[in-house]
């Protein structure tokens, strides 16, 4: 059984985010042969998109994982669906985004799963929690967090409280 780091994005601007996020972050402990390493800092962050929405909650969590990147996205993906997430309006308002940023060193491109996140570049409320956990990372494609996180700033990023990790059951 061969065991990845993946990292994970977590957005909320609806219904409670930082209990969204804090709640999300322990359904993603209890996956299914994944165990959760470490959480960043909780943030709150400007909303990037369209129209008058409300500030973001966002963090980023590390696991270690045997499913493959599908199995994983499946996993996620009904984390989602708990969280009344309903997928319509591009860039609109959520109660619960969950995004794959990293499956280990894999680069992969198929209709449901772009990895490295394809957004994940330029976007500070992704750079900024991930540095807090992996802050030497290098992506697969060769880029460096520090780089990325020195381009993209930390305008409309503020930490607003550490996240004890979930003791497992
Ligand atoms: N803006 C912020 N600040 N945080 C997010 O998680 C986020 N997620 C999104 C869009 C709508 C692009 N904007 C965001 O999906």
């Amino acid at each position: 059984m061969s065991c990845v780091t993946a990292y994970i994005g977590l957005g909320s601007n609806l219904e409670a985010p930082d209990q969204q996020v804090l709640f999300a972050i322990e359904q993603i402990a209890e996956i299914d042969q994944t165990e959760l390493i470490a959480a960043s800092r909780l943030y709150r962050s400007d909303p990037v998109g369209p129209g008058d929405q409300p500030d973001y909650i966002n963090a980023v969590v590390a696991v270690k994982t045997s499913l493959r990147p599908l199995l994983l996205l499946d996993a996620m993906q009904v984390i989602e669906q708990d969280h009344g997430r309903v997928r319509h309006i591009r860039w609109g308002a959520r109660t619960l985004d969950l995004d794959m940023l990293l499956y280990g060193e894999d680069i992969i491109e198929n209709e449901r799963l772009i990895v490295p996140h394809k957004e994940m570049h330029w976007r500070n409320f992704v750079l900024r929690p991930l540095a807090d956990i992996a802050p030497e990372l290098v992506l697969p494609t060769g880029q460096s967090l520090k780089k990325l996180l020195q381009t993209s700033g930390e305008k409309g990023l503020s930490a607003i409280a550490d996240i004890p990790l979930p003791q497992p059951a």
